[in-house]
């Protein structure tokens, strides 16, 4: 039988519960009761690598007697552009300070084996709220500030999964999966409402921008509106590939600095959290929320100029740092953190001049990792992830399960024992880990995953196109055209073993090579 189910059935016999709300009620005794987290293989064949979940899964509140919870809070706080090197909890060797992450860490689960959907913000973002691979689609590129949106109407969210659950749901922060753009003009019309945002993708409620924190032109949407339009005259430096930099011209509205748009999703998190708490409700709420930092433009606020040391990068992602520890404060406070599941990750590696600019400062912002962000090597796209739910996961544990973003549809679905191929069934890329999660002991054998069209991983080997250069036809290169390597021995990925294991390159191209074939392109 399933260890899961052995422990909550022995937990359920001593169930004592007050039931304020029957459905609600229902939704968390079923999730008690089926915590088995099968994957569905659809992106490759399962794994045989053995998974290994450190520190200490015997511990688990799931192994302990008491009152059955209602379904948790969700937090999700998504960094944009964090390097795995960039906090301490990934990287001891980090120079930038990141206490409060590094607090998390102790407070919660942290993987060491986590990944992007995409190494690219606009598919990263896809492949986290939908499940769905983004290769198998074709979402291979990242939106300018335009575009059609990428979530179509029968592709289901998160925030469709846990509305359907009974949750308030809601977003603050970066969007950046595009907006009905009506196919007749090339600039948003601020005089209509913005079709196919997050409001019409499952989000209750919705501030924020429109897609990376430079992309022009700047102001706040609420909701489905813009709540100013964009009359000013307004600049930012940017780096420039190669070196140098140059000056980006653009409108922003009144109320807006880029400086102050941070600070302000932070107060907005935090004062929801407060409200949530203060209206005394039995309703469970899930917050998305997009932190636009450390993108660039890097823009840190007054109080953390100057205070890493090492220039406005680090001071940036300090900035975020601050900001993970007013929202797991918040929590605190409102004494809503016990039975709220809060995440911190980001959508991808680190940007390439910032990992270029932070390595003359003896940084490493990939850590160990090769390449940066947009690479299909592990520096674009392994990415810190930590997961805090005092009632449920073990504080200060660690594991080295792979999972990837779109993974999280699932374990969420499997919480709430919610049918996946059935009720959900465009979350095709998207397996539960939930059972590393609640740190019951289990072989967690997630299937292949594929990066970008041209790299496959599954267990320790990973197969990627040689010089991380993109294919016309990725059908049709033979196995010479890549490199074979054993992230367990070289996570640096530097040693090419294709021609030492050619059955290996051959099964692992095959694989990518069926999904290539068998996927369905938007
Ligand atoms: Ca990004």
């Amino acid at each position: 039988m399933d260890p899961v189910l052995v422990l909550t059935q022995r937990r359920v016999k001593n169930l004592q519960i007050t039931v304020k709300k029957p459905l609600l009620f229902l939704t968390s005794l079923c999730a008690l009761l089926d915590a088995s987290g099968e994957p569905r293989a659809t992106e490759g064949s399962a794994s045989t690598s053995p998974r290994a979940t450190e520190g200490s899964a015997s511990t688990s509140p799931l192994t302990t007697e008491g009152s059955a919870s209602p379904p948790p809070n969700i937090v999700l706080i998504l960094a944009d552009d964090l390097g795995y090197g960039d906090c301490g909890v990934t990287n001891p060797e980090s120079k930038i300070k990141t206490p409060h992450i590094d607090q998390l860490a102790k407070e919660g689960l942290s993987f060491s084996d986590a990944h992007s959907a995409a190494s690219t913000c606009t598919p990263s973002r896809y492949g986290l709220l939908t499940g769905i691979n983004p290769v198998r689609t074709g979402v291979l590129n990242t939106l300018l500030a335009k575009g059609k949106p990428i979530i179509s109407e029968k592709e289901k969210t998160l925030a469709h999964l846990l509305k359907d659950q009974g949750y308030a749901t809601h977003m603050i922060g970066k969007w950046h999966l595009g907006f009905d753009m009506d196919g007749k003009k090339k600039d948003f019309d601020l005089d209509q409402a913005f079709i196919g945002g997050p409001i019409d993708r499952g989000f209750d409620s919705f501030f924020g921008i429109h897609s990376s924190p430079g992309a022009f032109p700047l102001f706040y949407l609420k909701d489905r509106k813009a709540v100013a339009k964009p009359s000013e005259k307004t600049s930012w430096v940017k780096m420039k590939i190669g070196g140098g930099t140059a000056t980006i011209h653009g409108l922003k509205s009144p109320d807006f600095e880029l400086d102050e748009a941070s600070p302000t999703f932070c107060q907005r998190a935090v004062e929801l959290i407060k409200n949530h708490a203060d209206t005394n409700t039995d309703q469970p709420f899930f917050l998305y929320y997009a932190s636009p930092i450390p993108h660039s433009p890097w823009v840190p606020s007054n109080a953390f100029k100057g205070k890493s040391g090492h220039g406005d990068y680090a001071d940036f992602v300090m900035q975020l740092d601050d900001i993970v520890g007013k929202i797991n404060q918040a929590l605190k406070d409102t004494g809503l953190d016990q039975n709220t599941l809060l995440i911190f990750t980001s959508d991808n590696g680190p940007g390439p001049h910032a990992t270029r600019l932070m390595a003359k400062k003896d940084h490493l912002s990939a850590g160990p990792l090769r390449e940066s962000k947009a690479s299909i090597y592990e520096g674009g796209h392994r990415v810190p992830f930590i997961a805090k739910w005092p009632e449920k996961v073990s504080a200060g544990t660690q594991t080295n399960a792979t999972i990837n973003f779109t993974d999280f549809f699932a374990t969420l679905a499997k919480l709430f024992k919610a049918d996946l191929a059935t009720t959900y069934p465009s979350a095709t890329d998207s397996h539960s880990f939930l059972p590393v999660l609640l740190g019951v002991p289990d072989d967690h054998l997630r299937p292949a995953m594929i990066n970008g069209s041209y790299s496959i991983r599954q267990g320790p080997w990973k197969l990627s196109s040689k010089g991380n250069k993109k294919r016309a036809d990725v059908t049709k290169i033979k196995t010479g055209q890549f490199e074979l390597h054993n992230l367990a021995d070289d996570l640096a990925e530097q040693h090419d073993l294709s021609e030492d294991q050619p059955k290996k390159a051959k099964q692992l191209l095959d694989q990518l090579q069926t999904f290539i074939k068998q996927r369905s392109l938007k």
